[in-house]
């Protein structure tokens, strides 16, 4: 079966030609940092500037404008950090604000929903600048877009086990494993000197992988990371308080194409068991037999869950133990009750404190209403322990001494870091979208907050104030708010327009089903209107807004999504 697979006619994909011509990720990338007739990037640079972690874009709100004053259009870039487990020094917290405030259009860190942060608005001349900064700061943004394993998920636990600790260490571990080895990022950004000669991708290949990784360690019972919309997952198993082994699940993602059935959402799916010491080679198999056996003809159909689909998870699973010298274990038991973030204060083991804030969309910036990007500064000032960035877009500062305190909750409360917000707003987020996501059809961070008034107020005119729903939008169907594990997603269609879809569970192991489509603002509101109205009437005991649809069969259950999501 396999050997037919590399007989088929190839037509590769032009990003094929451009990472197989671009000299190991360099393009003539330097070329362009010294043109100074446009701000943008030029050529195949536009892509490869992203296997450096950055994205070109513009502010589509000036389009227009810009246009019919003949303008190029406001080229700026995007920068996302790599951090393996979202944690972040107060250190270097304070240099990245600084940064932030001085050197961007927009003057804001975007937290992600993969525990990192971007930087919107960075124009060409200040990217070196911020790159020798995050090197000098022990960072970089290597690997966190395109066609590499990105940046690499672990639970976040304020309570620090020596678990944690661990699984922390793992993605850390993984992360470097798997990183890009050419020198081109050292070259270009840092002025290190060019060593052409020492190139070599032993692992992701001189065309690096078909399309963009994503990778998990996750501490049952809680799957903040939302583990099945990941590649690859290793679910750590704990006997007498150590890890001794991890599940492994591949092939999770989540973005579709509005109308094409050949695209569907899919769920990582089991793979076996392994003990501790086979992580790596096991890691390296995965990510190598996806390497060789993706799609490299279609863009669209490049994700491990395809290659799964075509040759089976089992011929999969097979190549994997045989490059990895192993045999799986069948899967030990785990099970996952929990998503979402404790907002609030907690002691750790060590009786230290840590405290999460809920962070709206994951945007760190001052308004009317709260002074975050400030408060949050003051407290990286006096506070020497981490932050810590969530899969949810919060923020965790821990390691708080006894002393401290009263210090970081004073800081916190005239700051307006802690308000009091409602269970569906803590648990429901928004990607990016407008103005600066190239590909965003409809609004999703920007409505996010005027929406979730108008769903709490239905909330609270049923009595269900106190109840919590995961609801989540995204501005298009790349679906990077996971709207599509939501048990309330909306996936943007046109402008002012979305797909609604109901159905997903809380902890985040099924995928919504679609209810309505292409529908406004206010069409959305009437039907949840009537659907909390009737979870509240018809609920059974304590059972969630998602299960209540399916129980009562307002949608079909999405089983198998290859069949069920479309049909
Ligand atoms: Fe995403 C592309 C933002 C998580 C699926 N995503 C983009 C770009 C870079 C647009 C682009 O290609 O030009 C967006 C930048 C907007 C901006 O202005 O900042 C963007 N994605 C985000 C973030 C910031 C959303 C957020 O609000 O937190 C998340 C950054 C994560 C990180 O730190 O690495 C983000 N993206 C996701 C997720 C969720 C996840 O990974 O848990 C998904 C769905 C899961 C999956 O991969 O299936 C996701 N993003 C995509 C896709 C569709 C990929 C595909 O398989 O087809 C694209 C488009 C693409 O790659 O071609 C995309
Ligand atoms: Fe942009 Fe679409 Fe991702 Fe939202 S879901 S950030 S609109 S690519």
């Amino acid at each position: 079966m396999i050997k037919n697979l590399k007989k088929l006619p190839l037509t590769l994909t032009k990003e094929e030609h451009i990472k197989e011509n671009s000299n190991y990720l360099r393009g003539t990338i330097t070329n362009d940092l010294k043109n100074k007739i446009t701000n943008g990037f030029t050529g195949d640079n536009f892509s490869l500037i992203r296997f450096h972690g950055m994205y070109q874009q513009d502010d589509r709100d000036l389009r227009v404008e810009r246009n019919q004053q003949k303008l190029e259009p406001r080229y700026a870039m995007m920068l996302r950090c790599r951090l393996p487990g979202g944690i972040i020094s107060s250190k270097q917290w304070v240099k990245i604000d600084a940064f932030a405030s001085k050197n961007t259009l927009y003057g804001t860190i975007r937290l992600t929903n993969r525990q990192t942060f971007q930087l919107h608005g960075i124009l060409k001349k200040q990217l070196k600048n911020i790159h020798q900064i995050l090197h000098k700061l022990g960072l970089d943004s290597l690997g966190t877009a395109n066609d590499v394993n990105r940046n690499v998920l672990c639970t976040s636990d304020p309570m620090q086990s020596q678990i944690h600790q661990e699984c922390y260490e793992w993605a850390k571990k993984i992360s470097d494993y798997l990183l890009p080895q050419t020198k081109a990022y050292a070259e270009i950004w840092l002025d290190q000197k060019k060593v052409l000669s020492t190139d070599n991708e032993p692992i992701l290949g001189k065309s690096y992988l078909p399309r963009k990784f994503k990778t998990t360690v996750v501490i049952p019972p809680h799957n903040d990371v939302d583990l099945y919309a990941n590649d690859m997952n290793f679910i750590a198993i704990i006997e007498n308080n150590i890890i001794v082994g991890f599940n492994v699940l591949i092939g999770g993602g989540l973005s579709i194409t509005h109308g094409n059935k050949q695209t569907w959402p899919f769920l990582a799916l089991e793979l076996g068991y392994i003990t501790i010491d086979k992580t790596l080679s096991v890691a390296k198999s995965i990510v190598t037999t996806q390497r060789d056996w993706g799609n490299r003809t279609n863009r669209k159909n490049a994700k491990t869950r395809y290659t799964i689909e075509k040759v089976g998870l089992d011929i999969f699973k097979k190549e994997v133990e045989k490059r990895a010298n192993i045999t799986f274990e069948p899967i030990r038991f785990y099970s996952f009750t929990t998503r979402g973030d404790t907002i609030g204060w907690k002691k750790d083991i060590n009786n230290h404190w840590s405290l999460t804030i809920f962070i709206q969309n994951g945007r760190i910036c001052d308004n009317n209403h709260q002074l975050l990007k400030s408060g949050l500064l003051q407290i990286a000032n006096v506070h020497p322990g981490n932050f810590k960035l969530t899969s949810n877009q919060n923020i965790i500062i821990s390691e708080i001494s006894n002393e401290n305190k009263n210090k970081i909750e004073q800081i916190a409360k005239s700051y307006k870091l802690i308000t009091k917000i409602s269970k569906l707003r803590e648990n429901s987020m928004a990607c990016v979208s407008f103005p600066t996501c190239p590909l965003a059809m409809a609004e999703a961070e920007r409505m996010f907050s005027f929406f979730i008034t108008k769903v709490e107020n239905i909330m609270l005119k049923y009595n269900m104030e106190k109840e919590i729903i995961v609801l989540r939008i995204s501005g298009c169907p790349n679906g990077c708010g996971r709207s599509l594990l939501a048990e309330i997603g909306l996936i943007g269609k046109s402008i002012d327009r979305y797909n609604l879809y109901i159905g997903g569970n809380r902890i985040g192991s099924r995928i919504p089903k679609i209810y309505k489509e292409n529908i406004t603002e206010k069409e959305i509101l009437l039907h949840l209107k009537f659907l909390i109205k009737n979870w509240s009437i018809y609920r059974k005991e304590n059972e969630d807004f998602g299960d209540f649809v399916i129980r009562k069969k307002i949608v079909k259950e999405v089983i198998n999504p290859i069949h069920d999501f479309w049909n």
